[in-house]
C-alpha cells in the first residue's frame, strides 16, 4: 500500500529554501489536500474523473502531481458517467471531481443513475463558505448540495474539519460498495482544503477500509429452498441480470448454468457473462420462454420495467397487470429486493458469488436435467429466430438500414470479443442488443435502468482507461450529441475509442415534419446529411463518412488496428426506425395512434 506522504506545501517549500524560515513547523503539518489524497491513495483509489474549477483547482493539480490519473472531462456529467462505469467494471468506487453549485448538479445527474443502477460511485464537490450558504446571504455559487444530493444517493457526507477527511472518505466508500452498491455524495466545502493540522495526527487519522464488500453468505435453507423449486420446475428459466455481470463470478455462474442445463436469459448487460452464441442461451427465443416457463430463478436482476414488473402479457398474463403463474426464485444482495413487484416463493439473499457458490455446492454433480421438450421447444424456435435474423442481416438496402449497418459491428465484436461495446440510443440501441452477441463478461455496457441518453462518451472514455482495451461505441445520433463534446477528451488522452454514429438524421427516425408547415423542423429531426465526422477531425482524430457496408467495415478494421480514436459517421435510412424502439407501448402518444 502506498506510504502516506507529508508533502511540504509550495510555501513550506519557499520557505525551507530561506535560512531561518518556519521549515520545521510547516513541515510537520499536513493540508487538507494532501489528507484527500493521502486517504484517497491509501485505499488504492488510482483514476479521478473530473472537471476543475474553485475550489478544486489545486486539489486536481495535486492528485496528479502526486501520481493519481486525473481525466479531465468537457462536461461533469460525462465525468460522473465514467466514474459510475468504472465503479461497475472494477469494483472499486469510481470517483467524480466537481465544482460547487453547477458543477455538482451536472454531476448529480450520473451519481443518481449510479444510484439507480447500483454501481459503486463517489461524487466528490467542492462547495461554498457554509456560514453564507446556510444564512443564503449569496455566496459564489451558493448551494446546500449536501440536502439536495441525498435523495439521489446511497448515502451522503460532508466533512467540515481536516482531521474528519480519512473517516469522510472510509465512510463514501464503504457506502458505495458494500451491500448493494450505489451512487455516493462527499461534501468538501471549500475551506477544509487548506487547513492543517499536525502530519502525525493527520497520517494517523487515516482509514485505510478492510474488506469494504464483506461477503454476504446465503442461509443454507434459503438456499436449499431455492433448489428443491427448481428441481420441480417442468419448464425452468434461468435469468442473469447486471448484478450477476458487476460481481465478477463468471465461472461460477457459467457452471451453474451449465450442470442446472436450465435455459437462460441475459439482460442486457450480463450479455456475454456466457457467450451470446451458448447452446442454452434463450435471448432469440425471449417472447416464448418468459410466458412458458413455470419456475424463474433470477440472479442479480430485478422484476422492475425492464421485465414487464414479472406480470403482464409478457409473463402470460390475461391482462396488462395479471400474474402468469410463475413461482420464482430471486437470488439478490438486497433482503428488501424479494416480492417488490409478484411473490418470490424462493428468495436467497447474499452476494452473487456465495450464493452460486452454495448453490452449486448444494447441487452435487447430478442435476436433473430439464425436461428434454421444454429444451427442445426452446431451440426449435432459437434456430426459426436466428435463420430470419440471418436472411434480414444478409440484405444489402441502399441507403443502409440498421440491420445491414450492425451486421459488420456483429463480425468485427466477433473478431475482437476482448472490445468493449458502448452502447446508447432508441433503435441504435435496440437492434445492437439483439443483433451484436457479445462473448466475454462485462464488454457491454449501455443506458441501464433508466435508459438514459448522454452515457455514451463518459462510459467510453472510461472503459478505455480503466482496461486499456479497443472501445466500439454504438450511438444513435440523438444520444450522441449528449456526450459528444467528449470527443476532444478521447482526442487528448489518445483513447483506442471508436464511435459509430447510426445517422438517420434524428430521434427515432429523420421524416418527421413540422404538421403547420412552418419553417421550423419537427422537434424529432436534425440537420439532414450532418457530418459528424469532421468533429473528431477537429481534434486530431480519425473521421470518416460510410455510406455502405463495406466502408463501415474498412474504417472499424482500421481503427482497431491502428487504436486511434476514430469517428464513423453511417449513414442510414431515415425511414428505418420506430418511435422508441422497442419501448412503444410505454409511450402514451403511440399507444393513442
Ligand atoms: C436523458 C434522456 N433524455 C431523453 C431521452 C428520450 N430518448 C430516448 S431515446 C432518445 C434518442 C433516440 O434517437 P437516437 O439516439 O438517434 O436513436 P435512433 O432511434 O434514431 O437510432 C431520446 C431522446 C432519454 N432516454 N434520456
Ligand atoms: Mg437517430
Amino acid at each position: 500500500m502506498d506510504q502516506v506522504a507529508t508533502k511540504p506545501t509550495a510555501n513550506a517549500a519557499d520557505a525551507a529554501r530561506k535560512p531561518g524560515g518556519d521549515t520545521d513547523r510547516q513541515a510537520q503539518e499536513i493540508d487538507g489536500f494532501q489528507l484527500v489524497i493521502d486517504a484517497l491513495k491509501l485505499n488504492g483509489i488510482d483514476t479521478i474523473f473530473g472537471l476543475p474549477g474553485i475550489p478544486i483547482t489545486d486539489l486536481t493539480r495535486r492528485l496528479q502531481a502526486s501520481g493519481l490519473r486525473v481525466i479531465a472531462f468537457r462536461h461533469e456529467q460525462n465525468a460522473g458517467y465514467a466514474a459510475s462505469i468504472a465503479g461497475f467494471m472494477t469494483q472499486k468506487p469510481g470517483i467524480c471531481l466537481t465544482v460547487s453549485a453547477p458543477g455538482f448538479l451536472n454531476g448529480l445527474t450520473a451519481l443518481a443513475n449510479a444510484t439507480t443502477n447500483c454501481f459503486p460511485m463517489i461524487l466528490v464537490s467542492g462547495s461554498s463558505e457554509r456560514e453564507i450558504v446556510d444564512l443564503q446571504q449569496g455566496d459564489y455559487e451558493e448551494m446546500d448540495q449536501l440536502a439536495i444530493a441525498r435523495p439521489h444517493a446511497k448515502a451522503a457526507f460532508r466533512v467540515l474539519h481536516a482531521e474528519d477527511i480519512g473517516v469522510g472518505v472510509a465512510r463514501a466508500i464503504r457506502a458505495a460498495l458494500s451491500g448493494r452498491p450505489g451512487g455516493v455524495y462527499l461534501d468538501l466545502p471549500a475551506k477544509l482544503f487548506p487547513q492543517t493540522i499536525d502530519a502525525e495526527s493527520g497520517r494517523n487519522s487515516l482509514i485505510k477500509v478492510v474488506d469494504p464488500a464483506p461477503r454476504q453468505i446465503p442461509a443454507p435453507d434459503a438456499v436449499q429452498r431455492a433448489l428443491d423449486l427448481l428441481k420441480s420446475a417442468k419448464r425452468p428459466l434461468i435469468i442473469l441480470g447486471k448484478g450477476a455481470a458487476y460481481a465478477q463470478a463468471d465461472a461460477d455462474i457459467r457452471a451453474l448454468v451449465e450442470r442446472s442445463g436450465i435455459p437462460y436469459l441475459p439482460m442486457s448487460m450480463a450479455k456475454g457473462l456466457l457467450p451470446d452464441t451458448h447452446e442454452q442461451s434463450a435471448a432469440a427465443a425471449r417472447s416464448y420462454v418468459l410466458p412458458e416457463a413455470d419456475v424463474v430463478m433470477l440472479i442479480g436482476a430485478r422484476l422492475n420495467w425492464l421485465l414487464s414488473q414479472g406480470k403482464g402479457k409478457t409473463w402470460g398474463g390475461a391482462s396488462p397487470k395479471a400474474w402468469g403463474g410463475q413461482k420464482f426464485i430471486q437470488v439478490d444482495i438486497s433482503p428488501q429486493e424479494a416480492d417488490s413487484n409478484v411473490r418470490v416463493d424462493a428468495p436467497v439473499v447474499g452476494d452473487i458469488g456465495s450464493c452460486v457458490a452454495a448453490m452449486l455446492s448444494a447441487m452435487g454433480a447430478k442435476w436433473p436435467q430439464p425436461p428434454s421438450e421444454w429444451v427442445d421447444a426452446i431451440s426449435e424456435r432459437r434456430t426459426k429466430n436466428v435463420g430470419k435474423m440471418a436472411e434480414t442481416l444478409a440484405k444489402n438496402p441502399v441507403p443502409m438500414n440498421y440491420h445491414s449497418a450492425l451486421n459488420v459491428v456483429r463480425d468485427i465484436v466477433k473478431a475482437n470479443p476482448d472490445a468493449i461495446l458502448v452502447n446508447e440510443g432508441a433503435n441504435a440501441l435496440d437492434f445492437t442488443r439483439s443483433i451484436v452477441d457479445m462473448y466475454k463478461p462485462r464488454k457491454r455496457l449501455d443506458v441501464g435502468t433508466w435508459g438514459v441518453m448522454g452515457v455514451g462518451m463518459g462510459f467510453s472514455v472510461a472503459a478505455a482507461v480503466v482496461s486499456g482495451d479497443q472501445v466500439i461505441a454504438i450511438e444513435g445520433d440523438s444520444a450522441f450529441g449528449f456526450s459528444g463534446m467528449e470527443v476532444e477528451t478521447i482526442c487528448r488522452y489518445d483513447l483506442p475509442v471508436c464511435v459509430v454514429i447510426m445517422n438517420n438524421n434524428g430521434v427515432y427516425r429523420g421524416d418527421e415534419v413540422n404538421p403547420t408547415g412552418g419553417r421550423d423542423p419537427s422537434p424529432l429531426v436534425f440537420v439532414k446529411g450532418a457530418r459528424y465526422e469532421k468533429l473528431m477531425d477537429a481534434f486530431g482524430g480519425v473521421g470518416v463518412l460510410a455510406t455502405t457496408p463495406a466502408e463501415l467495415r474498412n474504417a472499424m478494421e482500421e481503427a482497431i488496428r491502428s487504436r486511434k480514436p476514430t469517428l464513423i459517421n453511417a449513414v442510414i435510412d431515415e425511414k428505418a426506425g420506430t418511435e422508441s424502439g422497442r419501448i412503444t407501448s410505454l409511450n402514451p402518444t403511440a399507444k393513442k395512434k
